[in-house]
């Protein structure tokens, strides 16, 4: 898709977990709206190929969100090459498919650290930078499952519902600052990384609960991010907004 409005001219945005899936084609689509894209990835390789993809305002940085010395680093990074940071996707995640059984404190901790813990140190580190330019856009993608307790997703569903609680406290907290906080929850989306994993078998049974049949994609996710990222959604925070045809009807 070419947009052709440009809504994010002279604006950085930061997308984590953009190497694949639908951070992916989040960045593209800010980028081709005028951002220059930070393509934040644990998967460097994956990372390089998207921030070409997205025109050479954009650059990679290899980054583990869950990593309070990368996430610093990171940081240190884009404020050097563009002295500001106006939009932070957090979209980074593990999608684990993993059976109550299966669920250790190992797995819960891994899934914490990457999915909450993450979401932890990016917001911390990048509001700390829009606080002081008085401007910023935070974008938290969480997933109905929170809504739904689809199976063999306890430990990720645990981490996104706390996504969501902080998204409302986020947004208390940087109002005062010209700071929106919201987040969107996909349904089942057929992302890199699900369509190599088991969920992709969910698609009939989420289709039959859906209100608008189809099998979600990630570009079906990207214009609610798009919006919500944008300046012209000033008066919206604290929000979530469930983008899954209708799946849960929250
Ligand atoms: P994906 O597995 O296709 O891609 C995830 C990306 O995140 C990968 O590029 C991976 O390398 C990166 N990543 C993983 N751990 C990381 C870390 N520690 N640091 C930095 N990057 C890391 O996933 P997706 O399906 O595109 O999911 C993207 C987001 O959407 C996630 O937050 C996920 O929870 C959410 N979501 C997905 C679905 C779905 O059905 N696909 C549904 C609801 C919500
Ligand atoms: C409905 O977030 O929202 C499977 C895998 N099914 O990751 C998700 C649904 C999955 C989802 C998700």
């Amino acid at each position: 898709m070419s947009a052709t409005i440009q809504r994010f001219e002279g604006r950085t945005a930061i997308v984590t977990g953009a190497a694949q899936g639908i951070g992916a084609a989040i960045a593209q689509r800010l980028a081709s709206e005028g951002a220059n894209v930070v393509v934040a990835d644990i998967n460097k390789r994956g990372a390089e190929k998207i921030a070409k993809a997205c025109g050479k305002a954009s650059f990679a940085i290899a980054c583990d969100v869950g990593d309070p010395d990368e996430v610093k680093a990171l940081h240190s990074k884009v404020m050097k090459r563009t002295g500001r940071i106006d939009v932070l996707v957090n979209n980074a995640a593990i999608v684990p498919f993993q059976p109550w059984d299966k669920v250790d404190f190992k797995h819960w901790r891994e899934i914490m650290r990457v999915n909450l813990d993450g979401v932890f140190l990016m917001t911390r580190a990048s509001s700390d930078i829009m606080r002081k330019a008085g401007y910023g856009r935070i974008v938290n993608i969480i997933s109905n499952t929170i809504f739904a307790g689809t199976p063999n997703m306890a430990a990720y569903i645990a981490a996104k519902g706390g996504v969501f609680g902080f998204t409302r406290a986020l947004a208390t907290e940087l109002g005062s600052s010209n700071i929106t906080v919201n987040g969107i929850c996909p349904g089942l989306t057929a992302s890199d990384g699900v369509m190599a994993s088991p969920h992709k078998e969910a698609f009939g049974f989420v289709e039959m609960l859906q209100a608008i049949k189809g099998h979600g994609k990630p570009e079906d996710i990207v214009p609610a991010v798009a919006f919500l990222a944008s300046e012209e959604a000033h008066w919206i925070t604290g929000s979530t907004v469930n983008v899954d045809g209708g799946m849960v009807r929250w």
